[in-house]
C-alpha cells in the first residue's frame, strides 16, 4: 500500500498510581502514537519508550525525532506490500528499535484495515483468547503486597510477576513464598543485578519460581549463559533481545529459557512475529510483554500473544488499573479470569480519543509537512 501521511503524536499518560520498578518511580508514561494514512484509510501505532532511557537507551522525545526526522520522511510515497518492506525502508537507522515499532505498528494496523481483517487473524493467530498475568511493582511494604496478591489470586490470575530491585528483593520474596507456596510467580529483576549476586540467585534458586526476567545489564547476553549455566530456574530475556539476531545469539550460548517479546524493544510486529518463530523452532518459549501503552499499543500486544508460541500469561492489564482514563478507546478489560480477547474489529480494535489525544499530546508532527 502507498503510504500518503504520517502524524507523529508524542504523549503524557498520567498514571493513576506511580509505577516503580529497577530503573525508577514514574507516574507519568510517555508514549508515542503514529497515524500512518493510505488514501481513505489509516492505521494506528503506539511505542512507549518511557520519558527517560532507563528501560533502554531510548526515550520519548529522542524517539520523537528519529521518527521525525529519519524514519517518516523516508516512508512517504513509498509503495510498502510487507512488513519486512516497511523494515528495509527503515534499515538505513541503525537501532531504536521504539521509534521504529510505532511506524511498524501503525503499517499492521493499516494492512489488517485495508484487508477488512482483525490484527490477530491476520498476523496467524490460532485463537483471539489469551491468558493475563497480574504485576506488581514495588510497593509501600510488603504487608500491602501480599494483601493485594491474595486479592489477584483469588480473581484467578494464573500467575504473578513480581518487580524486585536492591531494597525490595530476598526478604520480599521470602514472605511471598511463605504465604503462597503453590503460585505461579516469577521475578522482574530489569537489569539491576551483575554475576556478583550469584549468591543471591542460588538462593533464588530454590523457590521454584517459574523463571526470572532479566536479571542482568539490559544488552547482556553471555553473562546471562553464565548466571543460567549455575541455575535451574530458567532465566527470561526482556530487555536483551533487541533483535531477531540477538535472539539467534540468546539461543546459541544457551542464556536464556524464555523470552519476553515486546513489540516496542524489537521494533514491531514484524520482527516480533520473526523472533517468534525463530523461537518455537529452537523450543524456546515466547510471552508478550508491554510498556504500560494506552489501549492503541496494548492491543497490538494482544493480537501478537494470540500466535501459537506464547504460552505463558501476557503482561496485559486492563486500562483501569494504570489510566483513568485509557489515552485510546475501547479500553482493555477482562473478557473471563485472567482472559483478555483479541478485537474482532477490523485492526487492532483500538484507537486514541481525540479530546484526550489532544490534551495529552506534548509534540505533533505531520508529513508530509502541510
Ligand atoms: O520490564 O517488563 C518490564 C513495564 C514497563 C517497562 C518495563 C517492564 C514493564 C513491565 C510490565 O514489567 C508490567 C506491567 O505492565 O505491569
Ligand atoms: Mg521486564
Amino acid at each position: 500500500m502507498l503510504i500518503d501521511s504520517i502524524d507523529i503524536y508524542h504523549v503524557a499518560m498520567p498514571l493513576v498510581y506511580p509505577f516503580r520498578t529497577a530503573f525508577g518511580d514514574n507516574d507519568v508514561i510517555e508514549s508515542l502514537l503514529v497515524r500512518m494514512g493510505s488514501g481513505e484509510t489509516y492505521g494506528w501505532g503506539e511505542s512507549a519508550p518511557w520519558g527517560a532511557p532507563g528501560y533502554s537507551p531510548e526515550f520519548a522525545a529522542g524517539a520523537f525525532l528519529v521518527l521525525r526526522n529519519f524514519l517518516a520522511p523516508n516512508l512517504i510515497g513509498k509503495d510498502l506490500l510487507t512488513g519486512v518492506d516497511l523494515q528495509k525502508a527503515m534499515a538505513h537507522v541503525k537501532g531504536n528499535p521504539f521509534a521504529k515499532a510505532a511506524l511498524d505498528l501503525a503499517w499492521w494496523d493499516l494492512h489488517a484495515r485495508i484487508q477488512g481483517e482483525p490484527l490477530w487473524r491476520i498476523m496467524g493467530g490460532a485463537r483471539p483468547d489469551v491468558d493475563v498475568g497480574a504485576d506488581f511493582g514495588v510497593m509501600e511494604s510488603v504487608d500491602a503486597l501480599l494483601e493485594t496478591m491474595q486479592a489477584a489470586l483469588a480473581a484467578g490470575f494464573k500467575r504473578v510477576k513480581l518487580k524486585f530491585r536492591p531494597g525490595w528483593d530476598m526478604d520480599m520474596l521470602t514472605a511471598v513464598r511463605q504465604r503462597f507456596p503453590d503460585a505461579v510467580i516469577h521475578i522482574d529483576c530489569n537489569s539491576a543485578y551483575t554475576l556478583a549476586d550469584l549468591p543471591m540467585f542460588k538462593q533464588v534458586d530454590t523457590f521454584g519460581l517459574a523463571m526470572i526476567e532479566q536479571p542482568l545489564m539490559h544488552d547482556d547476553i553471555l553473562d546471562h549463559a553464565a548466571l543460567q549455566a549455575e541455575l535451574t530456574t530458567p532465566i527470561c530475556l526482556d530487555e536483551s533481545i533487541t533483535s531477531l539476531d540477538k535472539t539467534r545469539q540468546a539461543i546459541q550460548v544457551n542464556a536464556c529459557g524464555w523470552i519476553n517479546i515486546k513489540p516496542g524493544r524489537v521494533g514491531g510486529l514484524t520482527n516480533a512475529i520473526a523472533i517468534h518463530d525463530l523461537s518455537e523452532q529452537a523450543g524456546i518459549p515466547c510471552w508478550v510483554g508491554g510498556m504500560l501503552e494506552s489501549a492503541v499499543g496494548a492491543s497490538h500486544c494482544l493480537a501478537l500473544a494470540t500466535l501459537p508460541n506464547f504460552i505463558y500469561p501476557a503482561d496485559v492489564f486492563p486500562s483501569e488499573r494504570f489510566y483513568n482514563p485509557d489515552l485510546a478507546e475501547p479500553p482493555m478489560a477482562l473478557s473471563a479470569p485472567s482472559r483478555m480477547t483479541a478485537s474482532d474489529s477490523p485492526g487492532c480494535g483500538a484507537e486514541p480519543d481525540p479530546a484526550r489525544l489532544e490534551l495529552q499530546t506534548l509534540e505533533h508532527a505531520v508529513l508530509p509537512a502541510p
